[in-house]
């Protein structure tokens, strides 16, 4: 089996600091977790960056200031921002990371219902917009998937050539709006993709460590952080991203699975580096 691939969220758009006080904001705040994440086995750093109050923005000089800040701290990191933002961002603010050419970006795949009155808006059109930028700068896309029509439309991008291979999905579960976390549902959603296909699971809230735990040992990759949970355990806030991290790499020595370095990730997914 090829060796984990563990990607930690290390900030989000929408937890905050009274949901757990480490969650990070700042430019030192989120180096200190990336780093922490790393030094556990983080190959890849799924970014968001906040203002210093929390505020999410995808403000390009913010994310050129904290890639800088997470580059000096983990050398082979692969760092791959959020082209997602968040609820209500329009399709150019959303877009400036990938205007400093990180290897990686995530390109989400359709539009889903984000809890109370929230829409997560991606049309088809924006999703094409996105794929064609990625690709005219030479970014690997992770192709976040909430919901099963959602790799159906990321196929039907793929077959028009909107969409580069080999592809490489992540199957967030358990948004309220989007697929459930239950077992039954990471194998439906993993049976759907085609086999020369690499993914990665995010299970949100209570899910996360079941759905990792189940990649782990089906050949997926795992995504954990603070974007998608808190808890290290049940009611027990996690003291970083690095814990939830090595959580992961305890589960996957037990069960015989490697952790992938950063290289081997690259190529892992095909990217160049
Ligand atoms: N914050 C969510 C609305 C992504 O990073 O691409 C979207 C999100 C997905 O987090
Ligand atoms: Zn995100």
């Amino acid at each position: 089996m090829e060796k984990l691939i563990i990607t930690a969220a290390i900030c989000g758009a929408e937890v905050t600091k009274k949901h757990n006080p480490n969650v990070p904001y700042t430019v030192e705040e989120i180096a200190r977790e990336a780093e922490a994440a790393y030094k556990a086995g983080a190959s890849i750093i799924h970014l968001h960056v906040r203002n210093d109050d929390g505020t999410p923005t995808q403000d390009k000089e913010r994310f050129r200031v904290c890639m800088e800040a997470i580059r000096e701290r983990c050398k082979d990191v692969i760092i791959q921002p959020s082209t997602g933002g968040a609820v209500g961002m329009t399709n150019e603010e959303r877009l400036q990371p990938i205007y400093l050419k990180p290897e990686m970006a995530t390109l989400d795949c359709g539009t889903l219902n984000f809890g109370g009155d929230d829409i997560f808006v991606n049309t088809e059109n924006t999703i094409i917009y996105f794929a064609k930028r990625m690709k005219e700068l030479g970014i690997k896309p992770e192709l976040e998937v909430f919901d099963k029509g959602m790799i159906d439309m990321a196929l039907r991008l793929h077959k028009k050539g909107f969409i580069e291979g080999p592809l490489h999905f992540n199957f967030v579960m358990g948004v309220n709006g989007g697929i459930s976390g239950e077992p039954r549902d990471l194998l439906f959603m993993a049976e759907s993709i085609p086999k020369d296909a690499t993914w990665t699971v995010t299970g949100i809230g209570r899910y996360e460590m079941p759905l990792a735990t189940m990649a782990i040992i089906m050949g997926g990759h795992v995504r954990v952080g603070f974007e998608d949970n808190v808890y290290i355990s049940k009611g027990v806030l996690a003291k970083s991203n690095g814990e939830l991290v090595e959580k992961v790499v305890r589960i996957a020595k037990e069960l015989g699975r490697e952790i992938a370095t950063p290289d081997e990730a690259r190529k892992i997914l095909g990217i160049k580096g």
